[in-house]
């Protein structure tokens, strides 16, 4: 009815992030009344940063197939929720559409092909990165893909992410890798098929850095200063 519509509208305006999270759905279930309320909730906070609640919202809309979603959608936010900002001309079309659409297991390849380009040339050409690129990347860039996993993962993806967990670990490698699933005992979760490609997996499994190499680069990521 039109007031259990009011209501959910009134939680989802003034509720916390965990009322939020259970009100959207809620939304997405009532057709086209629900979706007018998420849609207007994403003009009400379309001039303040996009947070994962924003996301989830963006979501629901982007996955209905009312025509009124669709015109809503490129009238309002022809480019998505997060603005793709780069500092070296980096495009972050192709990363934003992935993870909109939830491809995850995309969406790393291309977080780590956009690092190269970050990089240089040799470095896309190599197709992996050393410590002192990663060093010198734009803080803007690697905010920009941190902004981006962060808000269409429901917060849980992202190097911020995996800095914060790492940091609470006291910086210890060897505790990061069995948190976020990436090591299981003495066994390395194996590139691609043992990592979980959806939100089922655990806080910071993605994005990935493989640790062939050792540990440097990853370290390189979280210490910089783009998280300060
Ligand atoms: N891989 O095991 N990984 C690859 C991970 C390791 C290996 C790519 C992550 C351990 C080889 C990505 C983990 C290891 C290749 C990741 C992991 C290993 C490869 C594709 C858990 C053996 C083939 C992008 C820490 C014991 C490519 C890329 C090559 C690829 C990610 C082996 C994203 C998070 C130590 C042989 N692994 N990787 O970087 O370079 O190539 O030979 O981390």
């Amino acid at each position: 009815t039109a007031n259990d519509i009011d209501s959910l509208r009134q939680k989802l305006i003034a509720g916390s992030q965990k009322v939020q999270q259970q009100i959207i759905p809620q939304l997405a279930d009532l057709g086209n009344e629900g979706l007018e309320v998420l849609q207007e909730f994403l003009l009400k906070r379309r001039d303040t940063p996009a947070t994962w609640i924003d996301g989830k919202a963006y979501q629901v809309v982007y996955n209905s197939d009312a025509p009124t979603a669709k015109e809503f959608l490129e009238t309002n936010f022809p480019e998505g929720i997060v603005p793709l900002k780069s500092d070296c001309g980096i495009s972050y079309n192709s990363l934003q559409q992935s993870l909109i659409q939830q491809e995850f297991q995309a969406a790393d390849l291309l977080t780590i092909q956009k690092m190269c380009a970050m990089a240089g040339s040799q470095a896309v050409q190599r197709k992996w990165l050393y410590f002192t690129e990663v060093e010198n990347f734009p803080v803007q860039d690697l905010q920009t893909i941190d902004h981006l996993w962060l808000v269409h993962s429901e917060g849980k993806f992202g190097f911020s992410v995996q800095r914060e967990i790492w940091m609470g670990l006291g910086r210890n490698w060897e505790s990061l890798w069995p948190k976020i699933g990436w090591k299981d005992g003495n066994k390395w979760t194996r590139y691609p098929g043992e990592f979980t490609w959806d939100l089922s997996a655990p806080r910071g499994h993605l994005p990935l850095s493989n640790q062939l190499r050792g540990v440097r680069v990853m370290a390189s990521l979280l210490a910089h200063p783009a998280w300060g």
